[in-house]
Order: structure tokens, then sequence, then C-alpha cells
């Protein structure tokens, strides 16, 4: 039931969300070639790997209670079909936004730098919010996406602190709480240790990696 849409209203659920399916598809794709490119060329990328989801039902009707959002504008919420760039170190997220910048399959309309300004959870990322055009047989269609940026130490905070989040239904217990702000600032200090020592960990993984990391998308 959707009683936010309408009590007695049917909502196809499945039509709705195939345009964010195919626009998750569509960025995947995309931006792993990217990293691709980088590869071929032997120089370093500032992607590490990419990846997608649609918004979960429960998770968009959550956050559509929250908000307030109707049938009628539903489709306006960002982040029904979210991306996420994982980088090595701060300094990549920077050259990815650039890279981002300079598209011209997409449209950016919204930047939310929760690295310079870290959320009271201790949530740290980049966040993108992006139209995207797709066609599909009912014709053409701008599609809202939103692009989050993060070095693979705040991904890892952020995928525990996620599920934490969901095992508790939001009321995280104060002690875990305090466990959280804690590692958030180790990964953050973690972050700041291996931007130091960027370049050479960058030289020793061109020699060390490249081939590989190329070979995995055969
Ligand atoms: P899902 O579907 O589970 O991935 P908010 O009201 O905080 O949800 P806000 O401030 O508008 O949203 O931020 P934004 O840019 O819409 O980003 C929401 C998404 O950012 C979340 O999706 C998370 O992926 C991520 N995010 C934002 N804050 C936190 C946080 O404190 N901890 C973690 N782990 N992730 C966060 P959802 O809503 O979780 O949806």
């Amino acid at each position: 039931k959707l009683p936010l849409l309408g009590v007695n209203m049917s909502f196809d659920w499945e039509d709705f969300l195939d345009p964010y399916v195919q626009t998750v598809g569509e960025l995947k794709i995309k931006l792993r070639g990217v990293r691709k490119q980088y590869l071929k060329k032997g120089i370093y990328s500032p992607i590490e790997f990419v990846t997608g989801r649609v918004k979960r039902r429960d998770s968009i009707l959550k956050k559509a209670r929250k908000r307030s959002y109707t049938r009628d504008n539903l489709s306006e919420m960002e982040d029904i079909a979210g991306i996420r760039i994982m980088v090595q170190f701060v300094e990549d997220i920077w050259e990815v936004l650039d890279l981002l910048k300079k598209r011209n399959d997409f449209k950016i309309i919204e930047e939310r730098d929760y690295i310079n300004n870290q959320k009271v959870s201790g949530y740290r990322s980049y966040h993108v919010i992006i139209q995207y055009p797709i066609d599909t047989i009912d014709g053409f269609r701008i599609i809202n996406a939103e692009i989050q940026i993060r070095t693979l130490a705040m991904n890892f905070w952020a995928t525990i602190e996620h599920s934490l989040n969901y095992k508790y239904g939001g009321m995280i217990p104060e002690d875990v709480k305090v466990r959280l702000t804690n590692a958030a600032r180790e990964a953050a200090s973690m972050d700041l240790e291996m931007s130091i020592i960027r370049e050479e960990i960058q030289e020793a993984q061109l020699l060390f990696d490249s081939p590989q990391a190329l070979a995995d998308y055969k």
C-alpha cells in the first residue's frame, strides 16, 4: 500500500522504476569505461571501481514520507538512481569531479560536499546530482541521479554505518555511535596518511597492478 501516493490508487512500481534501472545501467558502463581508458593508456586511474543501485521501494517510501513527496512529484527525488565511484585518495575525488563536469552526456544540477562539511554521523562523501537523458520506446526522458564519490576508507565506514542503521531502524545505541564517530575519525586520518605517500603508492601500483587490472576487463 502506498498511502502517500493515494490509498486506492494502484501504482506500477516496475513501470516507474524501469527508467532508473536503465539510467543506472548506462552510467555504470560509461564510468567503468573511463577507468578502462586510463588503464589502457598506462596511466593512473582516479576511479578505482564503480557500483550502482536503484533505491529500494521501502527506502523510497520512507524518504517520500519524510520529505512529503506525492505520486506526482516522486520523480523529483534525487537519489532513486544512485551511482557510487570509489577512489583511492581524497585528491582523486576532485579529479573525478572535474571529469564529471567536463562530460556532455549529463548536466550537474547540484553538489553536496560532505567532505569539507562532514555530517554529524561522521559520514563523508561528495554528492553530485545530475540530470541524465534517456531514450525509451515511450520517448525521451530526463532522469535525476545521484553520484557519490568517496575514498575506499569513506566507503568502508559508510557501508558499515548504513547496515547498523538498518539493523537498529535508525536508532543506533549511544555506545555504538561513539565507536562509529571514533572510527570515522580514524578513517579520515587514514585518508590523510595515504595522501602523504600518494605519489609513491601510485608509482608502485603502475608497475605492479596495471596489466592485471586491464586484464580484469576482458
Ligand atoms: P539508500 O537507498 O539506502 O541508499 P538524507 O535525508 O540524509 O537521507 P540527504 O541529506 O538529502 O539525505 O543526502 P543525500 O545527498 O540525498 O544522500 C542520501 C544518501 O547519501 C543516502 O542514501 C546514503 O547513501 C548517503 N548518506 C547520507 N548520509 C549518510 C550517513 O550519515 N551515513 C551513511 N552511511 N550514508 C549516508 P539512503 O537514504 O541511505 O538510501
